[in-house]
């Protein structure tokens, strides 16, 4: 029996049976209601993401991770955080699932199944680092509005696909091509079909990247529903709105696309700096591309507590957009003075680096440690903000955490 079949024929029988449990009150419940229970997504299993994972919403769905849960090397589905524009769909069927080529640039509009984009194309995997516009935005002031994402609105997965460029060329480019937009099936919260939640996208230069896929794998395993389950674009280093989730069609537009949340003040920054909380006009916005470096100190947790004598020693990692971190420091005392840490290479282009040090404190007390990456254009992270934005995006400031020596 089906969870939502639950309503037409539900007895308490078969709730116990789905559940593993009686319903005690059951006989009292209004006739035609659906325990939350028995509702998507499951409330004892949240999508099964680890219990410290933090709801910043649920109407969308918006769950973050904290630094501690990133630990990992490739991000496993528990702690890879959830940001929905609109409602998760569900019922997928992958057989019937299809995806379309079309757009004013295309030279043959042509749709393919799942089948047939698995065994017409070559499979690639990487490793790739997907972290949210908006990561950070709760530390800017004047407050921007939207989801506030501490730091945990980034993750980097193993990802198993197609080349999104080895298909648009399998349909055709015309040289007119400028931009690819995706759009996908999950439905606007209010349930108007004709409008989408999100439909963004790319410049053809990011579209036919090695990297850039479309997804059918997450790592090693179908795409949990939640991450785009059973297609998904995937575009590294780029903010992961442009990653679009639940794709049935991509258009190849002779213009930048225009779908939503790609114009106005969506996805985009002023084009030059401005005073925090002033206004700026939509075409003073820049639609943001490569994302900046930026770092996270993933061990110890902040507020770890040490013995005196003893040494420290963090680890966590550190990205750079469509650049590689050149170099990795830390900081004990408020940013005067940085030493280096060790910093890996990546396991592939857009994939994070991981770093450690190993740091000896002076003396008893308080301290912060800071960190902060430098990338390959010799740009480093700023120590407490950058610029403010009107929708708060970019915040890649140094991670703290802090430390007492007892
Ligand atoms: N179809 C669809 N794709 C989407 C979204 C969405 O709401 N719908 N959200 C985007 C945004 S803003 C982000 S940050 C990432 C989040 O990916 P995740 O939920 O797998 O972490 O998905 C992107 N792709
Ligand atoms: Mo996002």
């Amino acid at each position: 029996m089906k969870r939502r079949d639950f309503v037409k024929k539900g007895t308490l029988g078969s709730f116990a049976a789905l559940i593993g449990t009686e319903l005690v009150f059951g006989s009292k419940m209004l006739n035609g209601y659906t325990p939350l229970a028995l509702q998507e997504p499951d409330p004892f299993k949240l999508f099964n993401k680890h219990k410290d994972m933090v709801v910043l919403n649920d109407k969308p769905w918006n769950i973050e991770a904290q630094a501690h849960l990133l630990d990992d090397k490739i991000t496993p589905n528990s702690c890879m955080f959830i940001r929905n524009n609109g409602l998760v769909p569900e019922a997928i069927d992958p057989k019937t699932w299809t995806l379309e080529i079309d757009g004013e640039s295309v030279k043959n509009k042509k749709k393919y199944t799942l089948a047939d984009l698995k065994s017409k194309f070559k499979h690639h995997t990487y490793q790739l680092t997907l972290e949210c516009g908006g990561n950070g935005r709760s530390e800017f002031d004047p407050p921007a509005k939207g989801n506030q994402w501490t730091v945990g609105a980034v993750h980097c997965a193993s990802w198993t696909g197609v080349r999104l460029r080895d298909v648009l060329e399998d349909a055709g480019i015309e040289s007119s091509a400028v931009y690819i937009g995706y759009h996908a099936i999950d439905k606007h919260l209010s349930l108007d079909p004709n409008k989408e939640p999100i439909s963004r996208g790319c410049p053809m230069q990011k579209a036919l990247q090695d990297e850039t896929l479309l997804a059918f794998k997450m790592n090693g395993e179908d795409i949990p529903l939640v991450h785009g389950y059973p297609l998904r674009l995937v575009a590294g280093g780029w903010p992961a709105s442009v990653s679009g989730k639940w794709i049935n069609r991509i258009s190849v537009r002779n213009k930048v696309h225009d779908g939503t949340k790609m114009t106005g003040t969506a996805y985009r920054v002023p084009c030059t700096p401005v005073a925090p909380g002033e206004k700026v006009k939509d075409e003073d916005m820049c639609i943001i591309e490569s994302m900046p470096v930026k770092s996270l100190i993933t061990y110890p947790k902040t507020g770890a507590i040490l013995k005196k004598g003893q040494s420290l020693n963090i680890r966590g990692h550190a990205w750079a957009g469509e650049l590689e971190v050149a170099k990795m420091e830390y900081s004990i005392d408020f940013g005067s003075t940085w030493r280096t840490c060790n910093i890996e290479q990546p396991a592939n282009r857009l994939a994070w680096q991981h770093f450690s040090a190993s740091i000896d404190f002076p003396k008893s007390g308080y301290y912060e440690v800071w960190a902060r990456a430098t990338d390959t254009n010799g740009i480093a992270q700023p120590m407490l903000l950058p610029g403010w934005n009107p929708k708060g995006y970019l915040n890649n400031a140094c991670h703290r955490i802090a430390v007492k020596v007892k």
